[in-house]
C-alpha cells in the first residue's frame, strides 16, 4: 500500500491510472448506525445515523464505485439505574453501549470492510477503536475535534463520557482509571505516541497536562493556521507511519469544522476548520490506503437553529464520509468507462 509521499511520487510519474484503479478495486464500506446520546446531556445525537443515511450517504458512495454493506442501527439496551459514580454520569448505559460497538466494528472488520461508525456521542470511540483493535491490532489513530476528549473520571469537569473517551483507550493512563460499572471489558489498545489531534481549540487546563506529559502529537486550530492543512496531513501521516504502517482510525467529530457550517452539534466552538480543510483531511487519508475505520460523530439534528444549519451540518457530514472513500473534488469515474461512439 502507497505511504502519501509514495502517492505523490506515483503521480508525478503519471501512472495515476493504475493508482485511482487500485484504490478503488477494494474499497467497501460497512456502516454501523449508533443512534446512542447518553454520553452527554443533550437529545438529538442520536438522530444522527438516521439523519446521515437520508442526506444520502449510500447511494453517494456506491455511485463513487464503494461496495457498501448497513448493517443498520444497534439496539442498546435501557439503563433504569445509572447514578453518577463520583462524577461521572451514566457510566452504566456508557458502558454497555460501547460494548456491543465494540463487538459490532469487530464483525464489521472481520466480514473484510472499512468500518463506518455513524454516531451518535463521541463516547461511542471508545467501543468503535477498542473493536478496530481487536480485529486487526496496533492502529493510528487520527482523532479530528475542537476538544481533546482526554478527561480522565477524576479530572472531568461536566461528568459527560463523551469528553473522557481517550482516557479508557490510552495505555498510559490506565493507572488513574477508577473502576466503572460496565467498564471492564474495556482494555486499553493505544498508544499515545500513536495518536494525532488535529482542530483542538477548546481544551481543559487537565487535558493540556495530559497531552503535554504524554507528549501527544497535536495539531491545534493554531497549527492548522501556521503550517496549512496540506503540511498538517503530511506531518501527520509521516508520524503516524514513521516506523511500521499501521491500519488507521479516524475518529471524526463534526465540531471539528467551524460551526458557521456544521452549527447542528452539541458543543459548537468557534475558529473551527473549513469545509475545505475538512474535507482535505479525509481525501489525505483516503490515499494513504490506510484507513480502516472511520467515525463521525456528534451531528444532532435538533441543534443548530432551523432546517439550514442542519442540512450544512449533514450534508458536510456525508461530504467527508465520501472523501474517505476515493471521492475527489476534480471529479472521479469509473475504470472501465468507454466514451460513447458516434
Ligand atoms: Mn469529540
Amino acid at each position: 500500500m502507497w505511504s502519501a509521499r509514495t502517492l505523490r511520487r506515483v503521480m508525478v510519474t503519471g501512472s495515476n491510472l493504475h493508482l485511482h484503479h487500485h484504490r478503488h478495486h477494494h474499497l467497501s464500506a460497512g456502516i454501523i448506525g449508533a443512534p446512542f446520546s447518553k454520553g452527554q446531556p443533550r437529545d438529538g445525537v442520536d438522530r444522527g445515523p438516521d439523519a446521515i443515511r437520508a442526506a444520502g450517504l449510500l447511494l453517494k458512495l456506491q455511485q463513487q464505485g464503494c461496495a457498501v454493506k448497513d448493517y443498520g442501527n444497534l439496539e442498546f439496551e435501557d439503563v433504569f439505574e445509572d447514578a453518577p459514580v463520583g462524577r461521572v454520569k451514566r457510566a452504566r448505559a456508557v458502558g454497555g453501549a460501547n460494548q456491543r460497538l465494540s463487538e459490532a466494528v469487530r464483525a464489521v472488520k472481520r466480514d473484510g470492510h472499512t468500518s463506518v461508525m455513524l454516531g451518535g456521542d463521541h463516547s461511542l470511540a471508545i467501543g468503535s477503536i477498542h473493536g478496530h483493535a481487536a480485529a486487526v491490532g496496533e492502529l493510528g489513530v487520527v482523532w479530528v475535534d475542537a476538544h481533546a476528549d482526554i478527561n480522565t473520571p477524576l479530572t472531568t469537569p461536566t461528568g459527560n463520557i463523551h469528553g473522557q473517551p481517550m482516557s479508557y483507550l490510552l495505555r498510559e493512563l490506565q493507572s488513574k482509571i477508577p473502576v466503572l460499572p460496565n467498564f471492564s471489558w474495556i482494555k486499553a489498545c493505544v498508544s499515545a505516541k500513536d495518536v494525532v489531534y488535529i482542530g483542538l481549540r477548546d481544551v481543559d487546563p487537565e487535558e493540556h497536562f495530559i497531552l503535554k506529559t504524554l507528549g501527544v502529537k497535536m495539531f491545534s486550530m493554531s497549527q492548522v493556521d501556521q503550517l496549512g492543512v496540506a503540511k498538517v496531513m503530511e506531518e501527520t501521516c509521516d508520524y503516524l507511519s514513521a516506523k511500521v504502517k499501521k491500519p488507521i482510525h479516524l475518529s471524526y467529530d463534526i465540531d471539528a469544522i467551524d460551526p458557521s457550517v456544521t452549527p447542528a452539534t452539541g458543543t459548537p466552538v468557534v475558529g473551527g476548520l473549513t469545509y475545505r480543510e475538512g474535507v482535505y483531511i479525509t481525501e489525505h487519508l483516503c490515499q494513504t490506503g490506510l484507513l480502516s475505520a472511520v467515525d463521525l460523530v456528534e451531528v444532532n439534528p435538533l441543534r443548530g437553529h432551523g432546517e439550514d444549519g442542519v442540512t450544512s451540518t449533514v450534508d458536510t457530514a456525508v461530504a467527508l464520509l465520501l472523501g474517505c472513500f476515493g471521492r475527489l473534488r476534480e471529479g472521479n469515474h469509473s475504470s472501465n468507462y468507454r466514451l460513447p461512439e458516434p
